[in-house]
Parts: structure tokens; C-alpha cells; sequence
């Protein structure tokens, strides 16, 4: 068995349907392969400067970076890809007004590593499985190869469905093998783990962006890794899905009820009285029509 890889021109219709069935797809060709050297480039000097980990979770031969905005001016197009966006808005979007980049890394898995412990990225979250409702979704970009023996991350397709009882097991995973340029997506509770890398010389690097409901709180905190100054200087479509954001309708104001990108632009504390906060198209506090609950 392999992970399901599709074109970039899948409808929404067919990506929902093997996700429904599947929990994880592989999207190839996703980006051009200059992107993906630019943002290689532009990791380098980091990557090299940053140990390896010390852990089963961290691995011992793993190296990661995070906080890539401050580092990496291109991490914003992947992590703002349209794909990787029309997927987000169809495995969160119907449980939140906006869902958030939840964690940023880039993950490169050296030789002689082991494989990491089997693991649902939504494990953060207490919630009993299955469920229908998504807290998180992971899609992460091959910025080299990712083989079968250079430690390609290991899902289990199906296992989303799974109860909390049933431990995942090696030999149920399939490896997310694809050429650089393509990404891989996830449910917060598909089983994975990085792969082992039995190569001599080779890194397998991947970019990972995980996104969540707006209405968590998020694993990295970007209040605290960015400066008003870094955010004001984004894209608002990526400011906002960091979490500069208000979550309709009224979740995460700052001062006097504002928007905390209004305050990121000079808004001046005690200069209005507020005003209602009300989700898109509500007439009194309610949740949003597009918000499912159940
Ligand atoms: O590097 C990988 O392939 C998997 C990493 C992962 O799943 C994690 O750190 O949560
Ligand atoms: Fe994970």
C-alpha cells in the first residue's frame, strides 16, 4: 500500500474523499524546486550551527529549527500555499471562523537515525477518538527526496478512524515517499513518526507546517517569537494565520475589544469604547452559521 498522490488540480471534492477514507495525501510537484533551494539556502547557515537532539521524540540524529519567519523570508509561501490553504479550509475550516499556523519547523533527519515513537499530532489536545471534528491538520514539504531509506515519514493511511485503545505498530505504517517540491497532509489523528535514515550520507529535510482551530491555543507561541515590528512588516493573510488575528466572535481581542492587527498598526488604548463583536452575519451573540459544533 501506498499514500494516495495526487495533481495539484484535484478538486476539493476528491482530496475530502481521501481524506475521509485515508486521514493523509501526498500532493506532488506542489511548488517549483527553486522555492524549495531558496528556502534550503536560506536555512543553511542554521542548520548547521543547531545541534542535534536528545531524545526518542526529538530523535539523537534529527535537527530542527523553528521560528523560521525570523530566518527564512520564503518559510511565508509555503506555509501560505494556496493547496496547502484550500485543504486547511476544508478539514478545519467548518470547525472554527479561522483556523492558525500551529507549530513551524524544519525538521532534517541525518543518518543513522531511528525511527520517532508512532504519534497523533493532536495528542495536545484532550479529545476522545474517533471523531469527526479535526483540532489540527500537519502538511509537511519534501525539500529533498523522501525515500524509503532516508528517513521518509512513516503514517498509518486509516488510522484517524482508530479508537484511543489501539497502539500503532511499525509494520502498519507506509512511508511518505516523493520527490522534493511535493508535500504530504495529515489529520491531527493520523498515526506517524519520522522514518529511520539507513543511508550513509544523506539528510532528509522537510519543511513542517502544522495549522489548528482558531480557537485553541496554539503549540508555538509566535506572541513571543515575533516582534510587532516583524508582523507588521507580513502579509496580512500570514499575519493573521499566526494568530495576529480575531477569532469571531470575540476570542483573542486586545485592548478596548480591538483586533490585535489593528493594535499591531498603532491603534491607541482608550481612544474608542468599543463596539460589537459579532460573528459574520449575526445580529447578537451567537456562534457563526459556518461553524459546526458536532
Ligand atoms: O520528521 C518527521 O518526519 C516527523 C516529525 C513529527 O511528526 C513530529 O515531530 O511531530
Ligand atoms: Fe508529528
Amino acid at each position: 500500500m501506498a499514500i494516495e498522490t495526487i495533481e495539484t488540480t484535484a478538486t476539493s471534492s476528491d482530496i475530502e474523499a481521501i481524506l475521509a477514507r485515508d486521514g493523509c495525501v501526498i500532493v506532488r510537484d506542489a511548488i517549483d524546486l527553486a522555492a524549495g533551494d531558496r528556502l534550503v539556502g536560506e536555512i543553511a547557515p542554521y542548520l548547521v550551527q543547531k545541534p542535534c537532539g536528545t531524545g526518542e521524540f526529538v530523535g539523537y540524529h534529527t535537527k530542527r529549527l523553528h521560528s523560521l519567519f525570523n530566518k527564512a523570508p520564503t518559510t511565508g509561501t509555503f506555509v501560505t500555499h494556496p493547496k496547502v490553504l484550500e485543504i486547511m479550509d476544508l478539514t478545519l475550516g467548518p470547525w472554527c471562523d479561522s483556523y492558525q499556523l500551529n507549530s513551524n519547523s524544519i525538521t532534517a533527519i541525518g543518518p543513522e537515525e531511528t525511527p520517532q515513537p508512532l504519534h497523533r499530532d493532536d495528542l495536545l489536545y484532550p479529545g476522545a477518538h474517533p471523531t469527526p471534528r479535526n483540532m489540527c491538520c500537519t502538511a509537511f514539504w519534501a525539500l529533498t527526496d523522501f525515500t524509503e531509506k532516508n528517513g521518509a515519514t512513516r503514517i498509518i493511511p486509516g488510522s484517524h478512524l482508530w479508537d484511543d485503545e489501539r497502539v500503532p505498530r511499525e509494520d502498519e505504517t507506509v512511508g511518505a515517499v516523493m520527490e522534493k517540491g511535493s508535500f504530504c497532509v495529515f489529520l491531527g489523528a493520523t498515526y506517524h513518526g519520522g522514518g529511520r535514515n539507513i543511508t550513509a550520507d544523506q539528510w532528509r529535510v522537510a519543511m513542517f507546517a502544522g495549522y489548528s482551530l482558531g480557537w485553541l491555543r496554539q503549540e508555538q507561541n509566535w506572541y513571543l517569537s515575533l516582534s510587532a515590528d516583524e508582523v507588521r512588516a507580513m502579509p496580512e493573510k500570514l499575519a493573521r494565520l499566526l494568530g495576529f488575528n480575531l477569532h469571531k466572535p470575540f476570542l483573542g481581542w486586545v485592548q478596548d475589544f480591538q483586533d490585535p492587527l489593528d493594535v499591531i498598526r498603532g491603534y491607541k488604548e482608550l481612544s474608542s469604547g468599543g463596539s460589537d463583536l459579532y460573528a459574520d452575519g449575526a445580529e447578537r451573540p451567537v456562534q457563526g452559521k459556518r461553524v459546526r459544533t458536532a
